[in-house]
């Protein structure tokens, strides 16, 4: 993604892999500081993906590829029945850190697989691979997905996206941003409102900030805003990310995607769903099968942010101890999905047949 840093543009990624090092932008710092994390071994890349330091659906099956990599070059000195159950504890460790992104179960389960036969040596080089395509499988998507979801832009767009599901929330590009970026750089003119997304604000610090970088025009809005605005035609489509996709097509993703997509639906505006084949989970049946993180309260009654000074802090919305509820994702019936946008093209109604056909 570009990133301007003092006045020089470079080119970065989320998370990439520099041999055992696992390096990745350290989410929780933006939008104030652009810090690199370095994860020395699996373990510290799990418990990234716990505390988000880095989030997001691809990003986050990126870096349980990539921990999964870290696990086998960690154990590559074992006789080969250790070194088989240090990789299944690895793959449970890094399976229990966050459990609605399908994108994360589906890179362990390859990874395991790509291990196959033979000895040590030679599985731990399948599983580095294994996980090095992954994370190119998932850029090459990302840049079709921005291909294909482009043409569904009209000149002129309003668009409105929720959460952040650029290419913080992938490698690089990201899903729903790919076609706003990609737009963008057809010369269409497109404007972007932006949900901050509470209560971890993805939105407003996340995808603000990328959007800021690629000087496309936006606003962030109050989560409770969106209505208004769609009411009075002032938006266009809807284009949002997606943590698993059920095999009709119902889709899991950030808190609060749901009402966005019934009054999309109820105000005649057409409501986009990108991602790549990753993210769909086929053995799922329904949305009803998808595990839905519950976070802590303290997300709910605090904010995060920095002072004057720029210094972080957190400060209580609420009285400390104040119950709170905080699930972190949504499902979003099938019926009130326009489109998917994925790296096979844009998969229309009726989904079971369309997905079965695209992934299955
Ligand atoms: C992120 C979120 C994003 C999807 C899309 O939630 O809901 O919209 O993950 O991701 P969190 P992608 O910040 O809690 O991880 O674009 O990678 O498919």
């Amino acid at each position: 993604m570009r990133v301007v840093i003092e006045g020089e543009v470079r080119d970065l990624r989320t998370i990439w892999r520099e041999g055992q090092l696992v390096k990745l932008i350290d989410q929780r710092k933006l939008p104030h500081r652009l810090e690199i994390a370095v994860m020395r071994d699996h373990r510290e890349t799990a418990q990234a993906i716990k505390d988000m330091v880095l989030r997001g659906a691809g990003a986050i099956g990126v870096a349980a590829a990539y921990g999964m990599a870290q696990a086998a070059l960690e154990a590559r000195h074992l006789p080969l029945k250790d070194f088989m159950a240090y990789m299944e504890e690895a793959a449970q460790r890094i399976r229990a850190t966050r459990p609605t992104a399908v994108n994360l179960f589906h890179a362990v389960e390859r990874c395991l697989r790509a291990a196959g036969e033979g000895g040590v040596e030679e599985r731990v080089r399948r599983i580095v691979e294994e996980a090095d395509r992954i994370a190119e499988e998932d850029l090459r998507a990302s840049k079709l997905i921005g291909e294909y979801g482009a043409q569904l832009i009209p000149d002129g767009a309003r668009i409105l996206t929720h959460c952040n599901a650029g290419a913080l929330a992938f490698i690089d590009y990201g899903t729903a941003l790919s076609p706003i970026r990609y737009a963008h750089r057809m010369g269409k003119r497109i404007f972007v409102y932006v949900d901050e997304t509470r209560p971890r604000c993805q939105g407003a610090r996340l995808t603000a900030w990328e959007l800021e970088m690629e000087g496309i025009p936006y606003a962030v809005i109050a989560d409770n805003a969106a209505g208004y605005y769609m009411r009075r035609g002032e938006i266009d489509l809807v284009i949002v990310g997606a943590d698993r996709i059920a095999a009709n097509g119902d889709v899991a993703n950030k808190i609060g995607t749901y009402e966005r997509a019934v009054v999309a639906k109820e105000n005649g505006i057409p409501f986009y769903v990108a991602a790549p084949k990753m993210t769909f989970d086929l053995k799922c049946p329904s949305g009803d099968e998808i595990e839905i993180e519950e976070r802590s309260p303290e997300e709910v009654i605090t904010a995060w942010g920095v002072d004057e000074e720029g210094n972080p802090t957190r400060v209580y919305i609420a009285k400390r101890g104040t119950p709170a509820k905080n699930p972190a994702f949504d499902v979003t019936p099938a019926k009130y999905i326009t489109a998917f946008i994925t790296e096979r093209g844009i998969l229309r109604p009726p989904y079971e047949e369309s997905i079965r056909r695209a992934f299955g």
